[in-house]
């Protein structure tokens, strides 16, 4: 089904292999992302103490990347009960963010270190790691090369083994810049990339940088930005923005979770039309409205555990992270 989508989307949008945005006017016609929701199929437990940076799912184990100064992790964790079969804990000083899974090792990115930690996937030791310039925020492995992402609207290929720059592009939603990309998933030729603290999904072309289609994962509308896939009565205060996805290549469906989510949710996308014509009861079971917790907001809790470096960030595309991180 998959590969018939990247079809549809070449055919719409005219998607030759060649990187042009359309940034000296002379580029193909600016294409609007295909509106796409999710549909919940599954339900699963999650550690809420997992302040979900990265995850990658493969042959049915999960791998989980946690951050925070203090608290950050690698883990292998059971899909179908939440349970952490395996932590490793990163030193305080490290603030973890994306990971991939290349070949038997799993390359961890850091927020503000400059360092990527490769770990043995098996033993979960660190077998070695490589120096990087500007933030990691998130990565995924293509088969061929690692896809990265900083904060800003540029995905970086790297070497898997040297961890070498091979190239960049920069990502346009509707001819736009897109910025805070965050958790990537590599699928096929496509990338997926949550963009920090909104309750949206980018499906990105990486040959062109132009994003296909456009995931919105709000179920629950008076919940705040970010949190609207976690049902509002599921919610701490603590609990913060929709971060995580993974692909699972044995049923073509995707798992989503956020950072301390109780759940995570495996989904299916889907035209945003297709879905909207259906009761209201499959969207949001129950249907009753909800009161959402005194103080619920995600800002406010990232502050009381996140400690903010002191030293500026070295890129000034972004916006700083005013709590915790990204
Ligand atoms: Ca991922």
């Amino acid at each position: 089904m998959l590969a018939a989508l990247v079809v549809a989307a070449a055919g719409v949008f005219g998607l030759g292999g060649r990187a042009d945005d359309g940034r000296d006017g002379s580029g193909p016609a600016i294409a609007v992302p295909e509106p796409l929701t999710v549909r919940v199929v599954r339900r699963l437990p999650h550690a809420r103490d997992a302040f979900t940076q990265g995850l990658v799912l493969h042959d049915g184990t999960l791998y989980e990347g946690t951050g925070l100064y203090g608290a950050s992790t690698l883990r292998r964790v059971t899909l179908e009960t939440g349970m952490v079969e395996r932590r490793a804990q990163l030193p305080p000083e490290l603030f973890g963010e994306g990971i991939a899974l290349v070949r038997d090792r799993i390359v961890q990115l850091t927020w503000r270190e400059g360092i990527a930690l490769v770990w043995d996937a098996e033993r979960f030791e660190r077998v070695g790691e490589h120096r990087y310039r500007g933030e990691g925020w998130g990565l995924c492995f293509d088969g061929r090369r690692l896809v990265m992402s900083d904060g800003s609207d540029t995905l970086v290929f790297r070497d898997p083994d040297s961890f070498e720059i091979t190239g960049r592009v920069r990502v346009r939603r509707a001819g736009r810049p897109l910025a805070h990309l965050n958790e990537l998933e590599c699928v096929d030729d496509l990338v997926y990339a949550n963009v920090w603290q909104t309750d949206h999904i980018a499906r990105i072309d990486p040959r062109t940088g132009a994003v296909t289609g456009w995931i919105d994962t709000a179920l629950h509308p008076r919940a705040p930005e970010g949190l609207r896939l976690l049902p509002p009565e599921l919610a701490d205060d603590d609990t913060d923005v929709l971060n995580g996805i993974a692909y699972d290549a044995r049923s073509g469906r995707f798992l989503l979770t956020g950072k301390r989510w109780p759940e995570l949710y495996e989904v299916q996308f889907v035209p945003r039309s297709r879905e909207r014509s259906e009761p209201r009861s499959r969207r949001s079971p129950g249907g009753r409205p909800r009161r959402l917790p005194r103080d619920f907001g995600p800002r406010r809790a990232s502050c009381i555990v996140a400690r903010k470096p002191s030293r500026p960030a070295s890129a000034s595309t972004r916006i700083e992270p005013v709590c915790g991180g990204p």
